[in-house]
């Protein structure tokens, strides 16, 4: 199982394209492995939540959260995640965090575990633009790749994890009349297919051909 998730919309958004993408890949197969698209609320506290349920229940072999960030214009491959909270804007319930940790006395940073450079070479080879971030910045979507590979960590076969940033849709830029990059939806919905596609890739078959576990030599 790849656990998928997206995020419901926030602030001044009125949509969030990795909604559309995480509801889109429930119920996939790519490989041997199915998938699980969930939604995750843009709530400091209940996205934790959420996301522990959901990592109990579809035991993983490979997690893929996606977000939105506004003012990318490529699909952006997020390498790392930092114990920081500094929001610009509140959450939606209300709650402004500055600069408070995600994990007290936890590491400073992890790396994501997928296989970023595999996926990067996939996407632009489909000519998708796309690269690899060193920052998801310092609110929700860089707390839930933190509190995810925060998670895992102890696991004696955790699950590869890692987050897609992806941009604005053109409406919402033509909503806003701002200067603005944008990615149009079925571009998007390529461009996780293909991320999946190469996640997939890696999962080495248990018993019962289902996916046990990751394959280490599967990605350099
Ligand atoms: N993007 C925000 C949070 C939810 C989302 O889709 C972020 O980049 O942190």
């Amino acid at each position: 199982m790849i656990l998928v998730t997206g995020f419901e919309p926030f602030g001044a958004h009125t949509v969030n394209p990795s909604e559309g993408l995480a509801k889109a890949m429930d119920g996939r197969r790519f490989g041997a492995c199915e998938t699980r698209g969930a939604v995750l609320p843009v709530h400091h506290a209940d996205a934790t939540t959420r996301l522990a349920a959901l990592l109990t229940e579809t035991d993983p072999v490979a997690v893929v959260h996606l977000g939105l960030a506004a003012g990318r214009a490529r699909v952006a491959l997020e390498r790392v995640a930092v114990n920081v909270m500094d929001y610009d804007e509140p959450d939606c319930t209300g709650f402004q965090a500055s600069g408070e940790p995600i994990a007290p006395g936890g590491p400073a940073a992890y790396f994501a575990t997928l296989p970023l450079v595999a996926i990067l070479k996939a996407l632009t080879a489909e000519g998708i633009p796309a690269y690899i971030s060193n920052t998801a910045g310092t609110y929700l979507c860089n707390q839930t790749l933190y509190t995810t590979l925060h998670a895992v960590r102890h696991e004696p076969d955790p699950p590869r994890v890692g987050f897609i940033h992806v941009p604005l849709l053109p409406a919402m830029v033509a909503a806003t009349g701002l200067e603005q990059p944008s990615m149009d939806l079925p571009l998007m919905l390529r461009a996780v297919e293909i991320a999946l596609g190469v996640v997939a890739s890696g999962a080495v078959l248990g018993q019962g051909g289902t996916p046990a576990r990751w394959n280490e030599k599967g990605h350099a």
